[in-house]
């Protein structure tokens, strides 16, 4: 059987002859075949989710969020098997595949209560006599576009504010998940949302760019790659009345001053570097660490980094499963040759498992280790600058205070996410109020945000924020409304409202 796009309510082929398979990155077990999207198919649902748009948004919030709440209740009872269909399509290991769907029913319990809760402002006019207020309006369509290593979470903080906030959605998800796609389809058509209100289509990047470039879309949603969503940005740019907010990687960093207290220093960093064998996009590729405590770090840190388990994903024991497909695989060695053309001290090369390590029936799979590394920090070199997307770890000895540390933290082109380990809250505080994240932490590791957090980063990491409060910037549209309750026309700032007429003698 191959599975269909998701459009105007019903299941289609589409117009495309090319199908594609979703496989194990574990095993390499094909998990299911599935119908390539095309233009054509975008086109449709867009015209479906522009149709549905008019109905939809002239439900109540309450209305719109049951929904919501049915799709709620599926992803917790369901818990124990979808997160087991995160984890065999993506690869994450279990707790991680688990995690995945908790943070997609949080975010629809975020979206669906928030249906009950004001929105917009009442606000003081200058003339007594007329009521202000700010009020939101939906924009319309909303284009999302999501990434694999989060591939039922992700989608839920796209598409569960755009639907309450009324708007429809066309939504394709990564060609890598497309299974995760398929069954989160099928929760919105069984919760009986109306036709055309939640589309989807499967495909690739030509796909996703039908999306960007389909005129009814009025914003795009787009989390992933830095690469894609500049070009995403920059073509819903110069668009007018279109707007886009994208969420994108990072070449995060955790600090480690002279100060930090040893266990939670590894402990953080190795939760930062290898959880989702590196591919979060809050991942750190960095660890910055004071010279006083650097080599007691080091060899701590490069014995546990030697230890951790990598294997079969759906084992509870297993700390690393494989990385999502063989474009990773690549890029990943790519990285680690450059970093040693770049001058690496290599510490922990890990990166072709050895046949002991890949368990029996496992031997086809995306496996990588850790590769860990120590460098002189120099702000030229690539492997400290761009983001690799696995088990890829820089150590950098730095002296000095805080300063220097939040110096080096800051000389990459993103700023998504970071962390300090320190005992001392002048240090603490400093990193707060200095290094450039969206998302910064304090003795703890830089992943595991919350959904009613912000979301999102700086300089080349983030333009617009598509997830929880933020989304409702991004998908609708404010309107300053105000009603005069008087019969004459008073004007505000003093200007006269008297229309004079020119005297006839
Ligand atoms: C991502 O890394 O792509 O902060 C998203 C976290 C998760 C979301 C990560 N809540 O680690």
């Amino acid at each position: 059987m191959t599975y269909e796009h998701y459009i105007d309510g019903t299941w289609t082929a589409g117009h495309g002859e090319e199908t594609f398979t979703s496989e194990d990155p574990a095993t390499r077990e094909p998990l299911g075949t599935f119908h390539r999207g095309t233009a054509e198919d975008v086109r449709e649902a867009t015209a479906a989710a522009a149709e549905a748009f008019e109905a939809w948004r002239a439900l109540s919030y309450i209305d719109r969020a049951e929904y919501l709440w049915d799709i709620f209740h599926e992803l917790r009872d369901r818990h124990e098997e979808l997160g087991e269909i995160v984890t065999k399509e993506c690869g994450k290991e279990i707790s991680e595949g688990k995690a995945d769907v908790t943070e997609a029913w949080h975010m629809v319990e975020w979206a669906a209560g928030n249906a009950r809760h004001p929105h917009g402002d009442v606000v003081p006019s200058e003339i007594p006599a007329k009521d202000a207020y700010m009020r939101r309006k939906p924009r319309g369509v909303v284009g999302c576009i999501t990434p694999w290593n989060f591939p039922v979470a992700i989608p839920f903080w796209h598409m569960a504010v755009s639907l309450v906030e009324g708007n429809t959605v066309v939504w394709k998800p990564a060609e890598q998940t497309p299974w995760c796609g398929q069954t989160i389809a099928e929760m919105f058509e069984a919760s009986g949302i109306p036709d055309g209100v939640f589309n989807l289509v499967q495909g690739f990047g030509d796909a996703g760019g039908a999306i960007v470039e389909d005129y009814r879309v009025d914003t795009v949603l787009f989390t992933g790659s830095a690469e894609v969503g500049h070009e995403v940005a920059g073509e819903v740019g110069p668009e007018p009345g279109k707007t886009v907010s994208c969420e994108m990687g990072g070449k995060n960093a955790v600090v480690i001053t002279a100060n930090a207290d040893m266990d939670t220093a590894l402990h953080s960093a190795v939760m930062s570097s290898f959880k989702t064998t590196g591919q979060r996009c809050v991942s750190a590729e960095r660890l910055i660490v004071h010279e006083d405590v650097y080599e007691e770090f080091k060899s701590e840190f490069v014995d546990l980094a030697m230890q951790v388990a990598v294997g079969d994903p759906l084992e509870e024991d297993t700390f690393m499963g494989p990385v999502v497909d063989g474009r990773q695989v690549e890029k990943f060695h790519e990285y680690n040759d450059l970093a040693r053309t770049e001058g690496a001290n290599v510490l922990v090369d890990r990166t072709e498992l050895t046949d002991e390590e890949i368990p029996a029936g496992f031997e086809d799979g995306f496996w990588v280790g850790p590769f860990v590394y120590e460098i002189d920090y120099d702000s030229d070199l690539r492997c400290l600058q761009e983001e690799v997307f696995g088990p890829h770890v820089a150590l950098l000895s730095y002296s000095g205070g805080i300063e220097r540390a939040v110096e080096i933290h800051n000389d990459v082109p993103y700023g998504l996410t970071g962390a300090v380990i320190s005992e001392d809250y002048r240090e603490i505080n400093y990193f707060r109020d200095h290094a450039d994240v969206g998302l910064g932490y304090a003795n703890l590791p830089c992943i595991g945000a919350e959904v009613h957090l912000p979301f999102g980063g700086v300089k080349k990491s983030g333009k617009g924020s598509p997830h929880a409060r933020e989304v409702i910037e991004a998908v609708t549209e404010r309107t300053a409304w105000t009603l005069n309750n008087a019969r004459d026309i008073e004007m505000a700032q003093g200007l006269s409202a008297e229309i004079t007429t020119k005297d006839e003698e």
